[in-house]
């Protein structure tokens, strides 16, 4: 049944697509900072933003109800993403995990309730006027951005690991990919190696009482000065490691260049 109903969304998807064109390109890249958004959770008057989700790595699932695609990707995500990364207590590095899906329909639905339901969703947003989704959109669904939260991390804070536009069976594995890429940096650990010893004394050495500092200069909590308050952190980890990242493989790397959608929405909110 399930197999009959993603084909008849698939056409009414092509038939969208169809209908459109000239849409833009993706605006963010993998690198960049992940802008902010506020959109409302599903059915509610309370907002939810990205930036609540500070210290967690945020999958951003932009659907729509009447796109095939979508349907493989949330079916898949809930169990493979959302609950694998729950029973195991965050990513490969302990990091939490929370997808969001985001819907970009422009108003409530049936269908939309009902594909919520289907699939089991555990954190829905509506966007509406596509506060969030203008930012992150090439003009497709399913959209996809993997962000790391994490403030002091081997990436940036909010930089935006992964995108992809559009879905197939089995990408799930992808996205597990650069979501246990990311690993949180150790308390004093300032060049980075994943060990706390005298390498990095040195270094807090060196910068004792400098001013403009960074992690890498011993700042570890990141007041701009390197000072006593530094050195008991260090002290305090003194000796710990931690486990390394590894690098994807290329082969992950392939987009999905079939079943787009294009919104019909998007000029409907263009005149708005
Ligand atoms: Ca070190
Ligand atoms: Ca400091």
């Amino acid at each position: 049944m399930r197999r009959w109903h993603l084909s008849v969304v698939s056409v009414m998807g092509i038939v969208l697509a169809v209908m459109l064109a000239g849409v833009g390109e993706a605006q963010l890249s993998p690198g960049d900072q992940a802008p902010n958004f506020t959109v409302y959770l599903h059915d509610s008057a309370q907002t939810v933003s990205l930036y609540d989700y500070t210290g967690e790595i945020v999958v951003l699932d932009f659907f729509h109800c009447y796109c095939g695609p979508c349907h493989v990707a949330s079916s898949e995500f809930e169990p493979h993403i959302q609950q694998y990364y729950d029973q195991r207590g965050g990513n490969a590095a302990g990091v939490p995990v929370q997808v969001m899906s985001i819907s970009v329909s422009y108003q409530q639905d049936d269908y939309t309730d009902q594909y919520i339901s289907d699939y089991g969703l555990d954190l829905v947003l509506d966007d509406f006027y596509w506060a969030a989704y203008s930012q992150y959109s090439s003009g497709y669904v399913p959209q996809f951005a993997i962000i790391n939260g994490v403030q002091q991390s081997n990436y940036d804070p909010w930089e935006v690991l992964y995108m992809q536009t559009g879905y197939d069976y089995g990408y799930y594995l992808t996205f597990r990919d650069y979501i246990d890429q990311v690993v949180p940096s150790l308390l004093g650990d300032a060049n980075g190696d994943r060990k706390v010893n005298d390498l990095d004394a040195s270094i807090l050495g060196a910068n004792w009482m400098h001013t403009g500092v960074e992690w890498a200069d011993g700042d570890f909590n990141r007041d701009n000065v390197v000072n006593d308050k530094d050195a008991a952190i260090l002290a305090a980890h003194w000796g710990e490691t931690g486990p390394s990242s590894s690098v994807p493989d290329p082969a992950t790397w392939v987009l999905v260049a079939s079943g787009f959608l294009v919104l019909a929405a998007r000029r409907r909110l263009a005149g708005r």
